[in-house]
């Protein structure tokens, strides 16, 4: 039976329920071997908290890899999420010429903006740096403002298919294979992901939750690459993703206060399911 081994290049927000300490819960869960490496360490994320720590470990990324290298430590899939500086996009580059093996999947979330705008740390040089990256990515999952952003399209709330094939064009002329769109709502009250996959269009409609929680990307992403790694189809793995993201907002509004992310862990059981089923 196949193992696969996923790494996961994301910070450690130590509080806040984002990147990384999503990330390998998620997977893991999903009975995919997880390896991390974190490309900094922040006490909390950027989104609400103020003065929050930055341990930035860009250049311990070279290190690591070579390591691994020595070791001949390969991966089958590599998912990278919020990176910390235009170097270590370049060091992502490095890990997935050198760690990747040969039919090794690459996920690229651009975490980098969101509701029309860049996060706090980002800026115009960051964002052609992250249009290479996904230039090398087999699947790409970025969320409308990231879409915007990778294809230099102005940012719209309300907008029609024709739209959203634009921004799906631009973003395969900037070389991405597949593309995983998420937050895209045609209809009042409803949400759904646009699965560009082979130059083929599908579209999985949900519901849209009054309230958004802070992390739901990471979670998205997460799950998207454990159903992925447990051999769903890309289309099978957007869907599980979108139900269990649905699941955890759910659950978040249970929980008065929790405002700074989703409380994914009570429903960790209902994405297993879907895994499993
Ligand atoms: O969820 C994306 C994310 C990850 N890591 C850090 C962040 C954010 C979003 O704001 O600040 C540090």
């Amino acid at each position: 039976m196949s193992y696969p081994k996923v790494l996961t290049i994301q910070d450690v927000s130590c509080v806040g329920q984002c990147s990384l300490t999503v990330a390998l819960p998620i997977i893991s869960a999903c009975g995919v071997e997880t390896c991390i490496l974190p490309s900094a360490v922040l006490s909390t994320h950027t989104a609400g908290f103020k003065d929050f720590t930055f341990r930035d470990l860009t250049e311990d990324l070279p290190k690591i890899k070579n390591h691994w290298v020595n070791e001949n430590i390969k991966f089958d899939a590599i998912y990278t999420g919020y990176l910390g500086s235009e170097k270590q996009i370049e060091y992502v580059q490095d890990i997935f010429r050198e760690t990747g093996k040969e039919n090794c999947v690459k996920i690229v979330d651009p975490a980098m903006a969101d509701n029309g705008k860049l996060y706090s740390a980002f800026d115009n040089n960051y964002v052609q740096k992250m249009k290479t990256l996904c230039s090398e990515a087999d699947f790409v999952l970025p969320n409308v403002t990231e879409a915007c952003y990778l294809t230099d399209t102005e940012y719209k709330t309300e907008y029609d298919q024709k739209y959203v094939y634009g921004l799906l064009e631009k973003l395969t002329k900037i070389g991405a294979k597949n593309v995983i769109l998420t937050g895209i709502s045609y209809a009042k009250n409803k949400t759904g992901i646009v699965v560009y996959e082979n130059g083929e269009y599908q579209y999985y409609e949900h519901e849209l939750l009054p309230n958004s929680c802070h992390g739901t990307g990471d979670i998205y992403a997460s799950a998207f690459v454990g159903a992925l790694m447990k051999g769903k189809s890309a289309y099978e793995s957007a869907k599980i993703a979108g139900d269990y993201a649905v699941e955890c907002i759910k659950e978040t509004i249970k929980h008065e206060n929790h405002w700074y992310g989703a409380t994914f862990e009570p429903v960790l059981s209902k994405l297993i399911e879907m895994i499993n089923g």
